[in-house]
């Protein structure tokens, strides 16, 4: 059994991380509703599973997939995540919120209730400097998040959840990166890299047809 997270995007579409999906017989159920890992939570059937087409495992570029999966009933506790417009944009510093049940040391154990944690975007710039991935290039389907300090990141088994931010405290939280890779976890200057769902959102509506527009309520 695989360990990763996910987002719903509608009733029948999830998006976790491509490297979640084993090689072989890419089948089972998803979970959702979950809190703690073990005993909660409604298992829905996988219906079919879509790789990224330019998924690469070693440069770990495009680290995205689709699951097509049964019906999933919303409710207060689940709920599908917004995804951003194509041209979103983030101030570095910005907070954004990871969440998942991986590990809480770089050596495990994985948790047993769901933890979130804040991480701040980090630009290009930064995170391909000397002090940070040195001469890494990031290519801009990639985001980091995270604190030149380390101490609070995302980790293995947190992989395919989402690094969720917002424009501000009265719009919705939208889904910008899936939890991709790093060098370890919470180390000094070796932030977590989120593949970033804005890029793929094109792949996105083609794959999936599209949700549907949803006009936004009336602000008060
Ligand atoms: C992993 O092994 C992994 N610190 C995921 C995220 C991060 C590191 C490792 C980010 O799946």
């Amino acid at each position: 059994t695989y360990l990763c997270g996910g987002s719903l995007l509608s009733q029948t579409w999830s998006l976790p991380a491509a490297h979640c999906i084993p090689y072989a017989a890419p089948q089972g159920t998803i979970t959702v509703g979950a809190h703690n890992l073990w005993n909660s939570g409604t298992n829905y059937t996988i219906k079919s599973i879509v790789n990224h087409p330019g998924w690469n495992r070693y440069k770990r570029n495009n680290d995205v997939a689709l699951i097509n999966h049964k019906s999933v009933a919303f409710s207060d506790t689940v709920k599908p995540i917004c995804l951003p417009s194509p041209d979103v944009c983030f101030n570095e510093g910005t907070a954004c919120v990871v969440s998942g049940w991986g590990y809480t040391t770089e050596r495990g154990p994985i948790s047993d209730t769901l933890q979130e944690v804040a991480v701040k975007i980090i630009d290009y710039q930064t995170c391909s400097d000397s002090t940070m991935y040195s001469t890494m290039v990031f290519p801009d389907s990639q985001v980091c998040a995270g604190y030149v300090d380390g101490q609070k990141d995302s980790c293995a088994g947190d992989s395919g959840g989402p690094l969720a931010c917002r424009l501000g405290p009265n719009d919705p939280w939208v889904l910008y990166g899936v939890v991709s890779w790093g060098w370890g976890c919470a180390r000094a200057r070796k932030p977590g890299v989120y593949a970033k769902a804005s890029h793929y959102h094109d792949w996105i509506e083609e794959t999936t047809g599209g949700f549907g527009k949803v006009s936004l309520p009336e602000k008060a």
